[in-house]
């Protein structure tokens, strides 16, 4: 509930007038992004997923290439680095034993530099990279990543900015971004107040022992990130897809069963994701639909669905996160597990 305000406290002082500021990410930066040619990101859990949506925005809007990889596997194969290749970091703790020591292999490899975007000020992570962006998320108290998520996600946008300016970017699409962060956290707010309909929807879970996330686009990511969240805090077995894979394989798990929730912003994805949900609705699995308010979705007895604010497509990721969020928690809740430690997992994994 405090991400309206964190998201605000990340964006201040490096967005006005229409520009955001490059300087904030170190002195050198401006000399650096002139070189970026591509972009490697590497991460862990819930900052990977960040990382992924973060790959749709800088090859879409920046026309940047970007490869991510978890840094529990980045750092046990042989690398191919490309001349101009951005080596970025993402972490809330700044600690993450994986993510460190991908970084230090980075620095032995022929990076341009090394870039981390992190929470916790002179932590590891933040020492030992080139350039450092912080969020302002403050501390995370509980063990599975939420502010820490979406203030990655208004980080990465900023990032993707600054390099896009260089690619092809145009300064009227910046502008338009830039503006669209503005309305940002009114936006979280909006949605936030949503949650009397969420906790009504997340007694239809608590029972269950399985669950499927869908998404495409952008928003694949995010229901990857809204199945993290659930298997953390309420145990609750739960995978993701983009919708267009359900034929390949995950369809024969559904039946009555089998929640199936979809992240539905109304954009040039949705006639097709309709099309994957009614596949899943034909074999008789109940739809959880987090919805753009004119998207077309009723409730009935087989669909339960929670309308959302129009939002720009830039913000969708940010934006559908904050109800996923809100389920695992009252799912939790309900099921009386501990939301803030989780059973087997540890807020920082140092080793
Ligand atoms: C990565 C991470 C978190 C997760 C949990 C364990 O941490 O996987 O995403 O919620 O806390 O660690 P970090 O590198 O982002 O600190």
């Amino acid at each position: 509930f405090e991400q309206a305000r964190v998201i605000g406290n990340t964006l201040q002082g490096r967005i006005g007038q229409h520009k955001v500021l490059e300087q904030v990410f170190g002195t050198s930066a401006a000399d650096i992004f002139d070189q970026v040619q591509r972009v490697q990101i590497i991460a862990c859990g819930t900052s990977y997923h960040s990382g992924l949506v973060c790959k749709y925005w800088l090859e879409d809007w920046a026309g940047i290439p970007c490869d991510i990889e978890v840094a529990s596997e980045y750092r046990y194969r042989k690398v191919v680095v490309s001349p101009g290749t951005l080596f970025v970091t993402i972490s809330q703790s700044g600690e993450t034993a994986d993510t460190l020591a991908a970084l230090r292999l980075a620095k032995e490899l022929n990076y341009l530099a090394s870039l981390t975007i992190c929470n916790v000020p002179n932590s590891s992570l933040a020492r030992e990279s080139d350039l450092v962006f912080m969020t302002q998320a403050g501390p995370e108290i509980g063990v599975a990543s939420t502010k820490a998520f979406t203030t990655q996600l208004v980080s990465l946008q900023l990032l993707t900015i600054v390099l896009g300016r260089r690619h092809q970017l145009s300064a009227e699409r910046e502008a338009e971004l830039v503006e669209a962060l503005h309305s940002l956290p009114s936006l979280c707010e909006e949605v936030l107040s949503l949650d009397p309909e969420v906790l009504e929807m997340s007694e239809h879970f608590s029972e269950k022992h399985h669950s499927l996330f869908l998404g495409r686009g952008p928003q694949y990511p995010v229901a990857m990130e809204g199945a993290l969240k659930l298997k953390e805090i309420s145990y609750i077995h739960a995978e993701s897809y983009p919708a267009g894979e359900l034929k390949h394989g995950p369809l024969a798990l559904v039946d009555s069963d089998m929640p199936i929730v979809a992240v539905a912003p109304n954009n040039d994805l949705l006639e097709k994701l309709k099309s994957n949900l009614e596949e899943v609705q034909a074999r008789g699995g109940m739809l959880f639909v987090f919805a753009d308010k004119d998207a077309g979705f009723k409730n009935n007895g087989s669909t339960k669905v929670i309308n959302l604010p129009h939002v720009p497509a830039s913000l969708e990721p940010i934006i559908y996160t904050l109800p996923l969020q809100q389920l695992s928690y009252h799912v939790a809740v309900l099921k009386g597990t501990d939301v803030d430690q989780p059973r087997n997992l540890a807020k920082s994994v140092t080793v």
